[in-house]
């Protein structure tokens, strides 16, 4: 018994001293403390030596188990210790490397043209709307007194999509939508993207508009007149000049297209060569706004009634403004995320 007791402490605290790791040293703990482990088995071997020597070997035993846990739990420490130096020293970082450079991200110039326009109505106490990009056709056509023959119902513009319903060729259908839910009083500006079957260096199939209109007991043409000369103002200058020449559309009566002199040649009409301005064609204005006054059929369709309520509504593409205000002269621009035009803004 007190062999294998020597040779216990003797091979055990060996492998204490050359174990390298913590795994190693609870692998040895175990075959020498554990549940079956080398101690464990000579403390049960007791029961077999004579009654007189049981004390003394039961001490000695004790004694070993208290001597390895002691030399264990040092070595632990040692090792641990170890490594956390080793860690320290390989895991350093070199803090005066320059660090991994990110990349600002800009507004699009659509987006900021949009909260541009929007911000100036909000300014004006208009609130914001928005609605489906997938419209049927009532919303979209119908309820806009748009007739059956309109040629903006042409299947050649429209994008029709699964079971009747199309995607919206203006944002009116918001609009639409608005009064239905709602009463009078109401101001409201509508921007979102519109789709219609049209590609070239000025039309895209996807574009946005701004609409908007006021709703109250006693809207005047003067009310249409006072917001949108304001808007325009803003947008543009102070100094550029607003006319407004007649118009038509289904949905108002009357209707009237708004201009602003030409953002280039300043109304002048010519360039320092003396040669027609190409953005205004020579003309020395720029269309820039649709509106009227909304017709009492739209009211009726909402159940409005026209004799109680009377009100203005107008709408603007968003691309011809961003292209007036920034000399952009292809609309396509936009949509093909060249950094090179992109970084151009904000
Ligand atoms: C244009 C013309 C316009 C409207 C949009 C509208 C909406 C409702 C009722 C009446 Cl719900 N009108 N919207 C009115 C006049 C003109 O847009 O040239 N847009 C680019």
């Amino acid at each position: 018994m007190s062999d294998s007791l020597d040779s216990l402490r003797e091979e055990t605290l060996v492998r204490i001293d050359s174990s390298r790791n913590e795994a190693e040293i609870e692998q040895l703990r175990i075959e020498a403390l554990g549940r079956k482990g080398r101690l464990t088995l000579l403390l049960r071997g007791l029961k077999d030596l004579p009654a007189d020597e049981r004390p003394r070997v039961g001490e000695q035993l004790n004694q070993l188990r208290q001597l390895l846990e002691a030399r264990i739990e040092d070595r632990l420490e040692l090792v641990k210790a170890r490594d956390k130096e080793k860690a320290l020293r390989e895991e350093t970082i070199d803090i005066t490397l320059p660090g991994n450079r990110w990349e600002r991200g800009r507004i699009h110039p659509l987006t900021a043209v949009i909260d541009e326009i929007v911000d100036i109505f909000w300014g004006m106490g208009f609130e914001i709307a928005r609605g489906p990009d997938i419209e049927d056709d009532y919303h979209n056509f119908e309820a806009l007194n748009i007739p059956k023959d309109h040629p903006a119902r042409d299947m050649q513009d429209t994008f029709f999509v699964t079971d009747g319903r199309l995607l919206r060729t203006h944002t009116s259908p918001v609009q639409i939508r608005t009064m239905e839910n709602r009463q009078p009083p109401l101001q409201v500006v509508v921007p979102g993207a519109v789709y219609r079957h049209d590609d070239d260096a000025t039309h895209s199939p996807m574009f946005h508009q701004v609409e908007g209109f006021m709703v109250d007991g006693d809207i005047a043409f003067s009310d249409l007149k006072g917001v949108l000369t304001h808007f325009l103002k803003q947008v543009f200058s102070e100094k550029a000049g607003v006319r407004f020449r007649p118009s038509f559309f289904p949905f108002t009566e009357p209707s009237a297209e708004i201009d602003i002199q030409c953002v280039i040649c300043s109304g002048y009409r010519r360039n320092a060569q003396e040669q027609h301005c190409r953005v205004c064609k020579g003309s020395g204005w720029l269309e820039i706004i649709g509106a009227g006054m909304i017709d009492p059929q739209v009211f009726r369709f909402v159940g409005y009634d026209p004799e109680r309520v009377s009100g203005f509504a107008f709408g603007m593409g968003v691309e011809r403004i961003a292209m007036l205000k920034y000399s952009i002269d292809d609309i396509r621009l936009f949509f093909q995320n060249d950094l090179r035009f992109l970084r151009q803004f904000g």
